[in-house]
């Protein structure tokens, strides 16, 4: 049998045949979408998995991160890294605010915050740091320079369901922090995503604006968008958090196999998460070095010929798209570390069923062009 292609990630799903009696629920009761019965459940289980207290589902992340910044009512300036997936400026862009890029710390790959400070001007109104690779950003530091500024911090934590940081859920942190439940993340709904908040006030302003600004039948409080997570959506969410942690365990079991392949390899970097983090998993990046026998994007077409599709997350930075490379924090000269590292990163392929042997090949693949 020829063998199938092996992709940066692959969604985990349920056997079909557990997910049909809800879908027989919502056949049954009709109710599609608008807060139904399963959105309220998965609110609710999602909350209680995080150890927070107020969470608003949305049918994607990247809405969810437009109206995080309209939650806030954030305008002017924001300082963000440029070493990310595009929708996190796209985001500011919706909005209509100024992305202000500021390099990334070599070790974690998130934004560096002894560079935070000297990007600072009278129009910066937040910082959006991103918890890349689900590795925690320096959520302390980042805090005390927002305390200091009068600044609110919206995380893009995207890739960061189910990480822990010093004993809590890493979602916990910043005024705002924002999910991606995306079929390519380590907890899917095929689309969705999601706001973690503070308070019940926030949390209402988050649903009037996920339903066109809705505060009652009669009464339009802002010009809020249609971000509304549907039933199909949180039924599905409802059954994926209950298998949620063998699929974490399966992925730790592939990055200690990965690992253990890799260490010898010459100009091999493999990254890994700051101490006290309980990591997800949710990519398998490697840094190919100059003293790899041949460049990264040489290793990654060798890859691709055979069938396995790692990929370059994050090249390009978003810095040097066209939409973002005149703003004057876009200058490469300001983000060297978030430009080398964009030229040398590789994410290898990860997922709960990736076969072990497939790991292997993997390993093998990359091993032998030092042999
Ligand atoms: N912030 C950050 C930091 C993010 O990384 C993202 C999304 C967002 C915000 C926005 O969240 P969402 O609005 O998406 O909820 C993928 C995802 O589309 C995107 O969600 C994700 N980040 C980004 C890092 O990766 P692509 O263009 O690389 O996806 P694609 O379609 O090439 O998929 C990658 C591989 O996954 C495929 O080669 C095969 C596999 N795959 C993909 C899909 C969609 C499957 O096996 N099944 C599938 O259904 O962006």
């Amino acid at each position: 049998m020829p063998r199938k292609p092996i992709t940066v990630t692959q969604p985990s799903l349920p056997p079909l045949e557990e997910f049909i009696p809800y879908l027989e629920e919502i056949w049954e009761s009709k109710w599609l979408t608008n807060n139904g019965p399963f959105h309220g459940q998965l609110e609710k289980a999602l909350c209680d998995y995080f150890g927070v207290e107020h969470l608003a589902l949305f049918a994607n992340g990247t809405v969810a991160l437009i109206t995080a910044l309209q939650t806030l009512r954030i305008s002017g300036e924001v300082i963000t890294t440029p070493y990310s997936f595009v929708a996190t400026s796209h985001s500011l862009l919706w909005n209509n605010i100024q992305p202000v890029f500021v390099d990334i710390d070599p070790q974690r790959m998130t934004l560096d915050p002894a560079r935070i400070e000297a990007a600072i001007t009278p129009r910066t109104m937040a910082i959006m740091p991103v918890h890349c690779y689900g590795y925690p950003c320096d959520v302390e530091r980042i805090q005390q320079i927002a305390d200091t500024y009068g600044l609110k911090v919206i995380y893009d934590a995207a890739h960061a369901f189910g990480v822990r940081y010093k004993g809590e859920s890493l979602v916990r942190h910043g005024d705002l922090s924002v999910l991606s439940f995306h079929a390519t993340k380590v907890f899917n709904t095929f689309e969705g995503g999601a706001i973690v908040c503070p308070d019940a006030k926030t949390k209402q302003r988050i649903d009037f604006l996920k339903n066109f600004g809705f505060a009652d039948e009669v009464t339009v409080m802002a010009p809020g968008i249609n971000g509304k997570m549907n039933e199909f959506q949180a039924a599905l969410g409802m059954l994926q958090l209950s298998k949620i942690g063998q699929a974490l365990e399966k992925r730790a079991v592939l990055d200690r196999r990965y690992r253990e392949g890799l260490a010898q390899v010459r100009g091999i970097t493999l990254p890994q998460a700051p101490a006290g983090t309980t990591h997800n998993h949710a990519y398998f990046p490697v840094l190919v070095e100059p003293d790899y026998p041949m460049r990264r994007d040489e290793l990654y077409a060798r890859l691709r010929k055979e069938d396995i599709f790692a990929r370059r997350y994050f090249y390009p930075l978003i810095s040097d798209l066209p939409m973002y490379r005149g703003l004057p924090s876009a200058n490469p000269a300001h983000l060297p570390v978030a430009k080398s590292v964009s030229e040398r990163i590789l994410c290898l392929p990860i997922y709960p069923d990736l076969p072990p042997d497939e790991v292997d090949r993997v390993i093998g693949i990359v091993a032998s062009a030092t042999a």
